[in-house]
C-alpha cells in the first residue's frame, strides 16, 4: 500500500512541525499574539493533535513510541511558549522602564537662596569695625520712656530741641514717673540705660530701630536704623573721638578717606560735631552722589554733656566721654551710591538681590 503512513513519516512530520512552531514563535514581538500560536499548535484541534490522529493507522506496537514522542514535542512547545512569553514580558518591562526613565544625574531645579537684608549686612559690617576696636554691642528697647529718650539726655519738657525729634506717643501721661511712653527717636537712650547700670569705663555700640513722625522722601524714612556709640573713661578726649571715627570711616569707605568735623548742636553733647567724609565716588572733586560738594555727611557726635554724666551719677570732674550716632541706611546709601532710602523697605526683590 503506497499511501500507508509509517511511524517514520509521523516522526518526520512531528519534527518538521516542531521546527516550524519554534520559528514562528521566535518571530512574535507582542505577548498578545501568542494565543493564536497556542491554538495552532497546542490547541485541542491544533496541528500536533491532528498528526496524532494518524496514529491509528500504525501497527499497534509502534503506537506508544510515536505517541510518547508526540507528547514530548507538545511539552517542549509548551515550555518554549512559556519562555517566549516571559522574554516578551521582560522586554516590555525594559521598554516601560526606558520610557519612564528618570535621569537622576540631571541637576535639579535651582533652590532660591535667601540672603541678609542690605541694612542687616551694612549693620553687621559697622558693628564688626567697632567690635575690633574694643566696643561691646548692646541693645535697648524700641518703646521707650520720655525720661530716657529726652529728659536724661538734657532735653527737658518744652525744650525746643524736641521739635527735631517728633515721634509717636504710646501713652501721653507726663504725670508718670518716667513721663510719657513713646517710640524712641534715636538710639541715644541706650547710652543712659547703660551708664545708669554700669560704672565707668564704658565702651559700647548700640544698634537698633528708631521712629520719627516724619514725611518720607528720598532721604527720610519714618522707621530706620541707627548705631549709637559711647565711650567713657577718666581721660577720654575729643582726640579719641576723632581717632575712632577716622579709623571707622577709613575701614568702611577705604584707606584714603578724609574725615571732616563741623560744629553742630545736640543737647546731650558739648562740644557737638557733624562728621563728613570725602566723597569716595569722586575722591572729593565733586559728583552727583556728593551733590558737587566733595563731602558726604555721615553722623552726629560730640563729648558727652556734663549734665548727662550727672544724670547717671558719673562725676564730670573725674570722667569724660564721647558719643556718636549714625543712620545705617544713610551709610549704606553713601557706600553703594543708592539715591533713594525708600528702596530699602519697598520689598522689591530686584533691589535686594543686588546685595548678595
Ligand atoms: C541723632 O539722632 C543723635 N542721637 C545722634 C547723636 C548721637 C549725636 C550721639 C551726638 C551724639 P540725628 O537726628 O541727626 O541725630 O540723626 C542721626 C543720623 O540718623 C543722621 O545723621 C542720619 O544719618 C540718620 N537719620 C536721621 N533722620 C533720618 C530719617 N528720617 N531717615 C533716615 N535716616 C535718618
Amino acid at each position: 500500500m503506497a499511501d500507508e503512513t509509517t511511524a517514520a513519516d509521523i516522526v518526520a512530520q512531528l519534527e518538521a512541525l516542531e521546527r516550524e512552531a519554534h520559528d514562528r514563535l521566535e518571530q512574535f514581538t507582542a505577548e498578545s499574539d501568542l494565543s493564536e500560536w497556542r491554538t495552532d499548535y497546542l490547541g485541542r484541534s491544533g496541528k500536533v493533535t491532528q498528526l496524532l490522529r494518524g496514529l491509528g493507522g500504525l501497527p499497534k506496537e509502534e503506537r506508544p513510541r510515536v505517541g510518547q514522542l508526540a507528547n514530548t514535542v507538545k511539552a517542549r512547545l509548551a515550555e518554549a511558549l512559556e519562555a517566549q512569553q516571559a522574554a516578551l514580558r521582560r522586554g516590555q518591562h525594559a521598554e516601560t522602564l526606558k520610557a519612564e526613565a528618570l535621569d537622576v544625574t540631571l541637576p535639579g531645579a535651582p533652590v532660591r537662596m535667601g540672603q541678609l537684608h542690605p541694612t542687616t549686612q551694612i549693620l553687621n559690617e559697622i558693628l564688626g569695625i567697632f567690635e575690633r576696636m574694643g566696643f561691646m554691642v548692646v541693645e535697648g528697647p524700641e518703646v521707650e520712656w520720655d525720661r530716657y529718650n529726652f529728659a536724661m539726655l538734657n532735653i527737658p519738657a518744652n525744650h525746643p530741641a524736641r521739635d527735631m525729634w517728633d515721634t509717636f506717643y504710646v501713652d501721653a501721661d507726663p504725670t508718670k514717673n518716667f513721663g510719657s511712653m513713646l517710640l524712641r527717636t534715636h538710639t541715644s537712650p541706650v547710652q543712659v540705660r547703660i551708664m545708669e547700670n554700669t560704672p565707668p569705663p564704658v565702651r559700647i555700640v548700640a544698634p537698633g530701630r528708631v521712629y520719627r513722625n516724619e514725611a518720607t522722601d528720598a532721604s527720610h524714612e519714618a522707621i530706620f536704623y541707627q548705631v549709637e556709640g559711647l565711650a567713657v573713661d577718666e581721660r577720654t578726649s575729643m582726640a579719641d573721638l576723632k581717632g575712632v571715627l577716622t579709623a571707622f570711616a577709613r575701614d568702611l569707605f577705604g584707606a584714603n578717606t578724609r574725615v571732616r568735623f563741623n560744629c553742630s548742636y545736640f543737647p546731650f553733647v558739648e562740644p557737638g560735631a557733624e562728621v563728613s567724609i570725602s566723597c569716595h565716588v569722586c575722591g572729593g572733586d565733586g559728583c552727583r552722589v556728593c551733590k558737587h560738594t566733595g563731602w558726604l555727611e555721615v553722623l552726629g557726635c560730640g563729648m558727652v554733656h556734663p549734665n548727662v554724666l550727672e544724670a547717671v551719677n558719673y562725676d564730670p570732674a573725674q570722667y569724660a566721654g564721647f558719643a556718636f550716632g549714625m543712620g545705617v541706611e544713610r551709610i549704606a546709601m553713601l557706600k553703594y551710591g543708592i539715591d533713594d532710602i525708600r528702596y530699602f523697605y519697598n520689598n522689591d526683590i530686584r533691589f535686594l538681590q543686588q546685595f548678595r
